[in-house]
């Protein structure tokens, strides 16, 4: 039984939310807790908890993180239709307290012996700082799978995308180069490699079946999501709409979840690592003498696409 913690950014992509209701379904895996980072992190969370509550499960903790980075700069990342479809409006108003993320970490790291690895599917902002105010608790970390950071421009179709196009470590620099810099046994499933997979409209409409909330929620979110997927990659990475015509959702966090419960669908190489920054992007490079890190670099598509719908049990 790998026990897995999910630190994430749940809400405004639906990868987040994927990865974390096919963990809870996963077997050979006990999700432990969930945290969120982002823009309104307690409704971010709120928003998990309410996804999995008809999920048979041990027990989760759920955990608020920060709304903004280590700096003190609030998170931009808003879609503005976070949690419709699961919550009514006075739940997305007022979503509730939770209990801070750095608790999360504490009860699983802090003295436990039981080994958990931690998937980030957000900022890295939550982990820096565990690294930073205990590093004690931080090392006790089995393995953080990190999705993050691109070596390459991503491609879409044929098209090569910005190097700023992975927002995980954009969100929070400062955040990244902690946790680059920690000694923590990291896995990184960078950008370029999750671009590869993605769901049609077609097949994004195939989750408007999944039982109960899940299955209502997703097809809520999906139809949000999508105008303001568009919208972003027009402004931001110079994509027109029509090249985005077919696609109806991303998978870059649930691809890292494979990389952790399916590593055989995946070729890792270990890559001695740095991060290289200018002032429109942080990237990854790799190094001679540098930190040595396990990277996901090719995957079984077919195979990775077929574990998705058969542990949704929609195939
Ligand atoms: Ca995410």
């Amino acid at each position: 039984m790998t026990r897995i913690l999910i630190d994430s950014d749940v809400g405004t992509n639906p990868d987040d939310a994927l990865a974390i209701y096919l963990a809870a379904r996963s077997p050979g895996i006990e999700l432990v807790g969930v945290a969120a980072a982002g823009q309104r992190p307690e409704l971010r969370v709120r928003i998990a908890s309410e996804l999995l509550s008809e999920c048979k499960t041990g027990q989760i903790l759920f955990a608020a993180g920060d709304g903004q980075s280590i700096r003190g700069i609030p998170f931009s990342r808003w879609g503005g239709y976070e949690g419709v479809g699961i919550l009514d409006e006075a739940a997305r108003n007022d979503p509730g307290c939770f209990p801070p993320a750095e608790r999360l970490f504490q009860n699983w790291l802090g003295g436990q012996a039981l080994p958990v690895t931690i998937l980030c599917i957000g900022p890295l902002t939550n982990l820096a700082r565990l690294i930073s105010s205990n590093p004690e608790a931080a090392n006790q970390a089995e393995r953080v799978v990190i999705m993050g950071g691109c070596f390459e421009r991503p491609k879409l179709g044929t098209r090569y995308l910005p190097l700023h196009s992975e927002g995980n470590l954009s969100a929070d620099r400062e955040a990244a180069w902690v946790v680059f810099e920690s000694n923590l046994p990291i896995t990184l499933v960078p950008a370029e490699l999750t671009y590869q997979v993605s769901l049609s409209r077609a097949e994004a409409q195939k989750l408007a079946s999944l039982p109960g909330r899940a299955g209502k929620y997703l097809a809520a979110h999906l139809q949000h999501y999508r105008k303001y997927m568009v919208e972003c990659f027009g402004k931001e990475r110079g994509v027109p709409a029509e090249e985005l015509q077919s696609v109806g959702c991303f998978l870059h966090d649930v691809v890292a979840l494979a990389a952790l419960v399916r590593p055989a669908l995946f070729q890792f190489d270990t890559v001695r690592t740095q991060i290289e920054e200018t002032q429109e992007h942080i990237r990854l490079r790799e190094v001679e003498e540098g930190r040595p890190m396990k990277v996901a670099r090719e995957m079984d598509q077919e195979k990775f696409m077929s574990w998705f719908w058969k542990t949704l049990e929609l195939a």
